[in-house]
């Protein structure tokens, strides 16, 4: 029976990666690393797999839990994975994402086993580039300009570096770019502008104050997300890195407009110059020619995705 681990099990993104592990192979062995058990309440969810709960920044834990599975796949998605965090902490953003990762793949390494891991990186580390350089192509040079963009490259090479000199461990490299869905935390872009459209319903309120709605990005639902870290496991390249998007540039106005037609909303948007920062990435979106090679394509449309998050939003 084949194994496999999921770091991070709890989270937003392991979440959905657990159910999509399981829906692809009832017979897998899955397990998972969460730093605390309190997050998943649902009993039949937390029976569907063995829970390990452990920090791992702690070496000797990681490599006894990894000694003791002996994976033959990792999906490696535990991370500090705010910026504005990172910026306050960039020790403790360093030690989860940098020697977190380290420490499995040492542990890894030791176990001697083949495997196949997807490490769960970030666009984010494309960082600073001239928009003329868009749709981001895998090759360009990363530019990380925060903390945890620069956690994420560093970690990146790790996991090259083990991928060329460890013999049993091929790791594939995933950058995603914006994803969204039901159960994101409320102060990312989406699930905010859902959140303020709902109670401007609710509270009969007209004016709809926001920051600057220029820049554009790259959004894919969390599904499609998540499938494609699947397709990275079973045949993505060693070392490789790849782009988890859509290849679809959008601006954060029309996504705004989309969600205010959803909503059925009555909604005048003010642009409130107090809100308006300077925006380190005008534009960023990605190509995805190297992900769609492996068979991978976009299932959820962001039309379709927006509205379940609307409805779930409008329900809390
Ligand atoms: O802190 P907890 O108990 O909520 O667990 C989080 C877990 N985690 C850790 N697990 C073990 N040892 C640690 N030192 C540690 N630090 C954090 O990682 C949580 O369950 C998970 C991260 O989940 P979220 O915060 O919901 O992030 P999301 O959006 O699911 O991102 C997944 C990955 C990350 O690598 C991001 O950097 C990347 O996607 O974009």
């Amino acid at each position: 029976m084949k194994k496999c681990l999921i770091t991070g099990i709890a989270g937003f993104v392991g979440n959905y990666l657990r159910e999509e592990v399981l829906r692809q192979d009832r017979t897998i062995e899955l397990h998972g690393v969460q730093r605390s058990g309190e997050r998943i309440r649902d009993k039949k969810v937390a029976k569907s797999f063995h829970s390990h709960e452990l920090d791992i920044r702690d070496s000797m834990t990681v490599s006894n839990l990894i000694e003791k599975i002996q994976p033959d796949v990792v999906y490696h998605l535990a991370a500090q994975p705010f910026v504005p965090k990172a910026i306050l902490d960039p020790w403790g953003t360093l030690d989860i994402n940098v020697k977190g990762t380290l420490n499995i793949l040492e542990a890894l390494r030791k176990v001697g086993k083949h495997v196949r891991m997807v490490y769960v990186s970030s666009a984010d580390v494309y960082g600073k580039q001239d928009p003329k350089n868009m749709p981001l192509r895998e090759d360009t040079i990363p530019n990380p300009v925060n903390p945890y963009s620069a956690s994420k490259l560093s970690a990146e090479t790790y996991c090259r570096q083990f991928t060329a000199y460890a013999q049993n461990i091929e790791v594939m490299i995933a950058r995603p770019f914006n994803h969204i869905g039901v159960g994101q935390r409320l102060e990312f872009v989406v699930p905010n502008f859902c959140s303020q459209i709902a109670s401007s319903i609710k509270n009969n309120e007209s004016t709809m104050m926001v920051g600057d709605l220029s820049s554009t990005r790259d959004f894919l639902d969390v599904q499609d997300v998540v499938r494609a870290y699947t397709y990275l496991a079973q045949s993505g390249l060693p070392g490789e890195v790849y782009n988890i998007c859509s290849g679809q540039e959008i601006s954060i106005q029309d996504v705004l407009e989309k969600i205010i037609k959803i909503a059925n909303a009555n909604v005048t948007v003010k642009i409130d110059p107090e809100r308006i920062r300077p925006v380190e990435t005008p534009r960023l979106f990605g190509d995805n020619h190297k992900l769609n090679k492996l068979g991978w394509k976009p299932e959820i449309t962001l039309d379709a995705s927006l509205s379940k998050i609307y409805s779930w939003i409008n329900s809390l």
